[in-house]
């Protein structure tokens, strides 16, 4: 670690660590969970049982283009969606057990005042570049256009619907005046060209911290695909990039002369650490400022957002001056799901408050699933399969199969009290030899943020209590040696304490119902961490153990395959939606008078009989019942459906049709039809049941 840089904090107890903002322009999904704020909150929470000092600190992302864009895609302002998504975020976080010292927001008072504040520090002490571009500007709306907003042709493919900032087609990433026929996604109109004055953090500038503090500072305690990242980064040449933006939602730019701009999202959203810091401080009675001087700054983040923090923000702070830099940015690979990129415009996802109420106890059963297999080092699957055999074959069948044993047994022999260990056995010392040394172990794997190791560390406790009551068989042994069953259950109490001990980062509801189980509550002080390794032993004899309840349960297949057929009907409603944009679609006919449209007589009917027309491919001949009478009407849907298929189907029916020879059989109607998206002919029907044969459509 560098010692020329503010990354190392004197203070080697105190933490401040903060999980990614999430943007409020949707809820939150498990790819988010996996990627950032369950690896923290197992962080957070261990180094609270470690004794150490913590502030874990987050909150929501409020501007952005990507609000303005939500907002005029549902017709609602800026502050409905920020309202509506940060109250289910902030909701599900904390079903969740996700343990924020604070969840701020962005649109918070204290956030505009310690943002702006920031920029006008830098502003003054010359940290900027002021610089005057031609940008899009769309005259109607009378507004600068942002990336997003200006659609037109991508200049690398020929592709018609490229964004400014990106065409989807190719993958080329563009600059909106590169568009081709740019067009304004506000009002449609042409944007024209203008000048506008933004500020520029000077990046170049910061090269030579960068080489110094990443580069060579950090080579070895990074991540390497953090590492790598930032490397080849500064590698490739830092330029100046703007952080000021035109556009009316978002902090506005504290200087003279910045009317209708304001801080761009990824200036302000980091500062959002700090502000929501000081929010935590001034609510808590305590002085948020050795949080942000004499601290050891973690940021967990998904990979998506390593530059943001490993190289603007961290230019950012060393230009303020005030601040500590980060110690290190854990930053996670993507989770899949099925097979599948997570997306939220497509809702490909499992959504965190719709699984708390699909399964309203099992917070921990995801939060295991999704640590176990964390996307620690390269993206990763989750599937439902894995979540069950998480849940059935390991919760289940390794952890909780031991607690009941021992706290049944427990109860069956002895009431509930514990007893008074005889004479260790060579393999009892052994096994309380091995239970010490778990504390370390997992710590270990914690402190390197190798969490899925952390977790699989954590079961093998739990395999070590299987084994040793397995081996030690005390519900035969009682029959000849009652005293020897008094130890074995004792040695097996004392892993029970230790697993509710360390437990408690990785699945926090568990550890807290095997606490009550075990009756904490009842010794003289509470367990730590260190405890399980330092203390002579956990649970004292004589301690009375409260009613054994299960810690897990089943989860039964009919569950996943709910699971799974909720995906799948996403997965068709993704494909109908995907046809419907790429079918054509056939402009509209000339307009028709209300008089025109009353001459129609549009009924209800049923398909009496079909049969097909001698050799003509295409043509059934039907018997229609129309309400009015029993008709002939010949159809041209011959190959679309065989004529037993459709007897019997009620169908719409233009009945004052002027006949029709069709081949020598009169026509006398049409029925009405469409397609649907697979290209397939369909009725127009109405609901089979409840409409007589007849009945008008008007
Ligand atoms: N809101 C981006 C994201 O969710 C973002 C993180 C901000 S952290 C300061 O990907
Ligand atoms: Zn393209």
């Amino acid at each position: 670690m560098s010692q020329k840089y503010n990354d190392t904090a004197q203070n080697r107890d105190r933490f401040t660590i903060t999980a990614a903002l999430p943007y409020t322009n949707g809820p939150i999904h498990i790819g988010h969970l996996a990627g950032v704020y369950v690896p923290a909150d197992i962080y957070a929470r261990y180094l609270r049982l470690k004794g150490k000092e913590v502030a874990f600190i987050c909150g929501s992302d409020e501007h952005g283009v990507a609000i303005s864009m939500k907002a005029k895609k549902e017709g609602t302002t800026p502050q409905e969606i920020i309202d509506k998504y940060h109250g289910i975020i902030k909701k599900s976080f904390a079903e969740f057990g996700i343990s924020f010292d604070n969840y701020s927001r962005t649109s918070a008072e204290i956030h505009h005042q310690t943002a702006s504040e920031f920029f006008k520090k830098m502003y003054e002490d010359g940290k900027f570049i002021e610089e005057v571009t031609e940008q899009l500007y769309d005259e109607e709306a009378q507004q600068f256009l942002a990336d997003r907003f200006v659609v037109g042709t991508c200049p690398k493919c020929g592709h018609d619907g490229a964004y400014g900032d990106q065409c989807e087609n190719c993958g080329s990433s563009l600059n909106a005046t590169d568009l081709i026929n740019p067009k304004s996604t506000i009002t449609g109109s042409i944007p024209v060209l203008k000048e506008t004055k933004h500020w520029f953090l000077p990046l170049d500038q910061y090269d030579s911290f960068l080489r110094e503090w990443v580069i060579k500072g950090h080579k070895k305690d990074w991540k390497p695909n953090v590492y790598g990242q930032v490397k080849s980064w500064v590698d490739e040449g830092l330029k100046p990039r703007a952080v000021t933006r035109d556009l009316d939602w978002g902090i506005p730019v504290p200087v003279e002369g910045a009317d209708g701009k304001v801080l761009y999202v990824w200036f302000d959203a980091p500062i959002g650490y700090i502000s929501s810091t000081k929010e935590w401080a001034a609510r808590e009675g305590k002085d948020w400022k050795p949080f942000w001087e004499d601290s050891r700054l973690i940021h967990f983040i998904g990979k998506d957002n390593i530059v943001f923090h490993c190289i603007i923000f961290p230019a950012m702070l060393q230009a303020h001056g005030d601040y500590i830099l980060p110690e290190n940015v854990p930053a996670n690979e993507f989770l899949n799901l099925e097979g599948n990129k997570l997306s939220t415009s497509k809702n490909w996802a499992v959504w965190l408050h719709e699984y708390l109420e699909d399964f309203p106890e099992k917070q921990d059963v995801l939060r295991y699933t999704l640590t176990a297999n964390a996307p620690e080092t390269k993206d990763n699957d989750f599937t439902w399969k894995d979540f069950q055999s998480r849940n059935n074959n390991e919760l289940v069948a390794i952890f909780g199969n031991f607690i009941n044993r021992v706290v049944v047994l427990s109860q069956k022999y002895y009431n509930g009290v514990i007893p008074q260990a005889g004479t260790f056995s060579e393999v009892d010392k052994q096994t309380l030899q091995e239970l010490k040394k778990y504390p370390e172990i997992i710590s270990s794997s914690i402190e390197k943020y190798r969490f899925r190791e952390a977790s699989q560390e954590l079961m093998n406790l739990a395999r070590l209590g299987n084994k040793y009551l397995a081996d030690e068989e005390p519900w035969k042994v009682i029959k000849q040696d009652e005293e020897r069953v008094k130890t074995i259950m004792n040695v097996a109490l004392q892993i029970a304490a230790g697993l509710a001990v360390v437990s408690e980062p990785f699945l926090p509801f568990t550890s807290e119902k095997l606490k009550q189980m075990l009756a904490f509550s009842k010794l003289e002080s509470d367990l730590q961490w260190n405890d399980v390794a330092e203390k002579e032993i956990l649970l004292p004899s004589g301690h009375t153990l409260e009613k054994a309840s299960l810690l897990f349960t089943k989860v039964e297949d009919e569950e996943i395959q709910k699971q799974l057929e909720k995906l799948e009907a996403t997965k068709k409603e993704n494909n109908a939606a995907q046809k419907g944009e790429t079918a054509e679609v056939v402009p509209q006919k000339d307009t028709i008078t209300f008089d025109d449209f009353t001459k129609l007589d549009i009924r209800v009917g049923t398909i009496l009989e079909a049969e097909k027309m001698p050799k003509a491919d295409k043509l059934l001949v039907l018997k229609v019942d129309t309400g009015i009478d029993k008709r002939t009407i010949v159809s041209g849907i011959a190959e679309h459906f065989k004529p037993e298929e459709i007897i019997g189907k009620k169908v719409t029916v233009l009945v004052n049709l002027a006949p029709r020879k069709l081949r020598g059989v009169t026509s006398e109607g049409m029925i009405l039809m469409t397609e649907n998206s697979d290209d397939k002919i369909v009725f127009i029907n109405p609901d089979e049941s409840e409409v007589p044969n007849g009945k008008t459509i008007n």
